[in-house]
């Protein structure tokens, strides 16, 4: 089965409703990831020189939304072509660069599906996480191919 357009429908609102409030979800976003995997702070720029994720940095929100949007993206092209195709092919060297290896890869998916789930509420289904899943796995897979 392709990736719907109900599907497409449900990444996008949700996309939606986690940019009305980027700052907190951001935070929340890298607060997951840091939970699941401590030693992947050192990794990131931001957060290496704080013993919290810091609220209210520009830098940090515009890297999270840019990876929700990336994934929002992979749903607009599953939709529309059945595949996702990196449109930055630097994002391997940058992810080798950084030490990412494959666990990495689930940590940041439960992380982003932490977050939706916050970010939706009670609107939370089994069809809106598989959405979310699918074009996270979508891109994954793009991006671990740039990465060899
Ligand atoms: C950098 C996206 C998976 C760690 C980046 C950048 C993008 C990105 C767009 C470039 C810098 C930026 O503009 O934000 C993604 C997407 C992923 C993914 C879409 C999954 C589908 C991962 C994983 C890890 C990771 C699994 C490991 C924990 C990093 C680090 C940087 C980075 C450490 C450099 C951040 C800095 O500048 O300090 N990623 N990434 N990424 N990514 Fe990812
Ligand atoms: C880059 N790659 C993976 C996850 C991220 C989370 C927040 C900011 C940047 C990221």
């Amino acid at each position: 089965m392709g990736f719907s357009q109900g599907q497409e429908a449900l990444v996008n609102s949700s996309w939606e409703a986690y940019k009305q409030n980027l700052p907190h979800y951001s935070v929340l976003f890298y607060t997951f990831i840091l939970e699941k995997a401590p030693a992947a702070k050192g990794m990131f720029s931001f957060l290496k020189d704080s013993n919290e994720v810091p609220q209210g940095n520009p830098s940090l929100n515009a890297h999270a939304e840019k990876v929700f949007g990336m994934v929002r993206d992979a749903a607009v092209q599953l939709r529309a072509n059945g595949v996702v195709v990196l449109g930055d092919a630097t994002l391997g060297a940058v992810h080798n660069q950084k030490g990412v290896v494959d666990p990495h890869f689930l940590v940041v998916k439960e992380a982003l599906l932490k977050t939706i789930k916050e970010v939706v509420g009670d609107k939370w289904s089994d069809e809106l996480s598989v959405a979310w899943e699918t074009a996270y796995d979508g891109l994954a897979v793009a991006i671990k191919k740039a990465m060899n």
